[in-house]
């Protein structure tokens, strides 16, 4: 039954050209954990704001990302995939929860810290305020998993101590989510400088495998991909850049550190990069079809854009109007 499901939220921003590391830390285990749960999956397009955007740009991108979603194999009838700007209870919700979230907290969060250095000239209160519209997100719609990867644990935790501070005042209103991270994938990073994430922000293209790279482009990412100097496949600190690269065969594969390891015993790094890259075209390219194909059907893109908004709108209200009344806002008229 629907109703006896636990609830997922989830959600990625419509900015940049999504990653490998975008699909193994989160995208992946959305769709695996897609029939257990009663899913809401969302387009996080007022986030993207906290970053100058241009208009035609994110909206194309957005459309993209939903469309990708559905792509990945979320399958928009069972799962409510739809925009977060077509949904107000969300920047509603967080102006409430403003009131509740503390200078200090949001003070601590590394990815503002990250953000403000990169947009020195744009740091506008968005992007400092920016998790509190994260945690009205998870909050809006009860979750109890919010599978993302690991750079978000911050958010999350700053969500629970929101939530929990919110309950302690007015009782039992928000359902505290608990973060899911996938066992391989978390964390992928550049193939050009494995001490940092892969980013869709990355200046460089040949750090990140884009989710829509044509095959060549991966094989020689990950033929140009940042290893060191001995040519042992082995899982270790001090061999970051293969241990990436390790991550990355497993979350194609399935294959284990041991399996892998085995796999290229007394093979260079030639042989390893090659299936590495043959691994993720073999990932990446019924994506990309079927994301072509679905990029043609406006009418079932549209239609679902809809009736998810309308579907997502109706399970927020309710805990918005919850919220607003245990407030102290005065009840509506009918
Ligand atoms: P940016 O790098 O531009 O800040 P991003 O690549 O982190 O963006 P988001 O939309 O912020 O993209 O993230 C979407 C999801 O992908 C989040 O759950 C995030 O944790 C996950 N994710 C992003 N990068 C990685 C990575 N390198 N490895 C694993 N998961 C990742
Ligand atoms: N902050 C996240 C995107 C995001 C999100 C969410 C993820 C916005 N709202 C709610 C999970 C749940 C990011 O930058 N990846």
């Amino acid at each position: 039954m629907e109703d006896e499901k636990k609830t997922l939220f989830s959600g990625m921003q419509a900015t940049g050209n999504l990653t490998l590391g975008n699909y193994f830390g989160a995208l992946k285990n959305w769709v695996t954990l897609s029939d257990e749960y009663n899913c809401f999956y969302c387009v996080v397009d007022e986030h993207s704001i906290t970053v100058r955007q241009d208009p035609a740009e994110l909206r194309r991108r957005a459309r993209a990302l939903l469309t990708l979603y559905i792509a990945a194999g979320l399958d928009p009838e069972k799962n409510c995939i739809y925009y977060q700007s077509h949904v107000s209870a969300h920047a509603e919700l967080a102006w409430i929860l403003n009131c509740y979230t503390y200078m200090g907290e949001l003070q601590r969060m590394t990815q503002f810290k990250d953000k403000s250095s990169k947009h020195a000239d744009n740091i506008n209160a968005g992007l400092f305020t920016y998790p509190v519209l994260m945690a009205a997100d998870i909050l809006l719609f009860q979750a109890d998993v919010v599978p993302v990867g690991i750079d978000q644990m911050q958010h999350l935790e700053l969500t629970r101590d929101v939530a929990q501070r919110f309950n302690g005042i007015y009782g039992d209103v928000f359902t505290i989510p608990e973060a899911y991270l996938g066992k391989v994938g978390a964390k992928i990073m550049s193939l050009q400088d494995p001490a940092k994430k892969m980013s869709k922000s990355d200046e460089n293209p040949n750090a990140s495998i884009y989710l829509m790279d044509d095959p060549d482009t991966i094989i020689r990412k990950f033929k140009r991909a940042v290893t060191d100097s001995d040519s042992e496949v082995r899982y270790a600190p001090e061999k970051p850049g293969v241990s990436n690269l390790i991550d990355i065969y497993r979350a194609a594969t399935g294959k284990s550190i041991e399996e892998v390891e085995r796999e290229f015993d007394g093979k260079g790094y030639g042989d390893f990069k090659l299936a590495v890259g043959e691994s993720v075209v073999s990932v990446l390219k019924p994506l990309q079809d079927r994301f072509a194909e679905l990029s043609k059907d406006k009418t079932y893109i549209d239609n679902i854009i809809k009736i998810n908004a309308e579907r997502a709108n109706y399970v927020a209200t309710k805990t918005l109007r919850k919220v607003q009344k245990k407030v102290g806002f005065p009840e509506r008229i009918r």
